[in-house]
């Protein structure tokens, strides 16, 4: 039964294949990447086939496990084990990372996303520690984090298994003004304004109790979408703990909060069963540019690799609604998170597994119809990435713009 569905996994990616090696000529591929692992943040460059390792940081204790850039070097890292918000510098020449931060601040413990506003003057980190989200002004030139506020989350915790709130990531959307919250703790979704002092200004409940949302992205039904003057119709939301993805529709309020409703449910597996139903825990949701193309990672299976969904967002007869696609295999175990290339069709997603065999994989993602190569383009493996640091691998990948002289 396993191999029969590998086997028609790998015939449906050959006959996709052709084009793919048709995109991939047009352009040699050169890309950078940092990758935050247990006690180390690496970058590398990716030429397509293989993963050239330039730097390595080593810090022990700590856990880089959300990075962001922003030009001309500065390069934001989380150490989720304290409460110390990071810069390094990074050259994004050369791709290398300062050997120690530049400069250090103290904000709520166990961060684990980050985000900017639209014009990169506000850094918020969400607290999975403290339930809150952390608003820092990172204007200055030297890329410098004062702290402005911190915004608590508040409402119900209705699951006994926690006992605060838990921000886990914290979601964009394209005009820039609202940001979504997505809360593990308390089984909910806070909607943030940023013209309110990145207050709260509404919350959605994600059913049932002890669903754990965790991670989640904007979509959107309108055409000519994404368009950054045009609000997102679609919210879909990935639960953890119970491995389900979650879809909601968007309304603007005369008040001009946003309000969820709740669309469809279905599980982060589509139609095939995770081998081990009680270890299984869904980590990253992805949307691709296209605002349609969602990609989950289903994490502690069982099955001898983990996987990555694909599931679609489409529009027929004025309904919206989310169709599970495939399941690729993530090439090693408990894929934390993954993230796409920046090129125009976003043709690469680079995945971050802790355990098992390949720590970083690259997979070819088709233009035309969304889907992921089974077969991985290049990997690396889990030799490389040492885990003696802190007992795991990469918990995150991402590519990182070149300088903006030669964009
Ligand atoms: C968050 O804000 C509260 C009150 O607004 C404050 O007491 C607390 O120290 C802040 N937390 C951090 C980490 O600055
Ligand atoms: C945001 O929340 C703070 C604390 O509750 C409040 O003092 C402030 O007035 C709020 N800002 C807006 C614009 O509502
Ligand atoms: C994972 O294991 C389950 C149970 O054996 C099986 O039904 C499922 O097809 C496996 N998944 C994959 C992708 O092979
Ligand atoms: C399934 O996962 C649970 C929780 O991690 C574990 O206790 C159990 O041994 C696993 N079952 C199998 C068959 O591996
Ligand atoms: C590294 O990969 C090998 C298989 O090549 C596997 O046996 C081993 O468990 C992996 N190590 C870790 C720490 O995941
Ligand atoms: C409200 C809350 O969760 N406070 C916690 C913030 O984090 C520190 C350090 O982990 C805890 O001691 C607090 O209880």
């Amino acid at each position: 039964m396993v191999r029969l569905t590998s086997m028609l996994l790998n015939l449906g990616l050959a006959l996709a294949a052709p084009s793919l090696i048709a995109r991939q000529d047009q352009g040699a591929v050169n890309k950078k990447l940092i990758v935050g692992a247990a006690g180390q943040i690496l970058s590398f460059q990716f030429d397509g086939k293989t993963f050239k390792p330039i730097s390595q940081v080593k810090e022990e204790g700590k856990a880089a496990s959300w990075m962001v850039f922003k030009q001309p070097n500065h390069l934001y890292a989380v150490d989720e084990n304290s409460a110390t918000l990071r810069l390094f510098n990074y050259d994004p020449a050369t791709g290398k990372v300062s050997d120690k931060p530049v400069s250090e601040q103290t904000g709520s413990p166990g961060v684990v996303s980050l985000e900017f506003n639209k014009d990169k003057t506000r850094l918020l980190g969400g607290s999975y520690s403290n339930g809150t989200v952390d608003v820092w002004d990172v204007s200055a030139g030297d890329g410098a984090m004062k702290f402005i506020k911190n915004t608590t989350l508040t409402g119900e915790l209705l699951n006994p298994k926690h006992t605060t709130h838990r921000a886990h990531q914290i979601v964009p959307e394209i005009t820039g003004r609202y940001f979504a919250v997505n809360d593990l703790g308390g089984d909910a979704i806070h909607i943030l304004d940023s013209k309110k002092d990145f207050n709260v200004t509404s919350v959605t409940k994600v059913e049932p109790v002890g669903c754990g949302p965790r991670h989640g992205g904007f979509l959107s039904t309108n055409p000519g979408a994404p368009n950054p003057a045009i609000l997102p119709t679609h919210y879909v939301v990935l639960c953890e703990t119970m491995n389900l993805v979650q879809l909601f529709s968007i309304e603007k309020k005369a008040d001009e909060t946003l309000a969820l409703t709740h669309v469809q449910t279905m599980s982060s597996y589509g139609t095939i069963p995770p081998a081990n139903a009680t270890s299984a825990a869904a980590g990253e949701l992805t949307v691709a540019r296209n605002s349609k193309d969602i990609y989950v990672t289903n994490r502690l299976s069982g099955n001898a690799t983990d996987n990555v969904a694909f599931f679609t967002f489409t529009t027929a007869n004025g309904k919206a609604s989310l169709t599970f696609m495939n399941q690729v295999s993530s090439g090693g175990i408990s894929p934390r998170m993954m993230s796409l290339s920046r090129d125009k069709d976003q043709s690469i997603m680079f995945v971050a597994n802790p355990m098992g065999e390949n720590g970083i994989v690259a997979l070819q993602r088709s233009e035309n119809c969304g889907k992921l190569t089974g077969k991985p383009m290049a990997t690396i493996v889990n030799t490389t990435i040492s885990k003696e640091v802190g007992g795991f691998g990469p918990q995150f990948v991402l590519e990182i713009p070149a300088p903006a002289k030669s964009a």
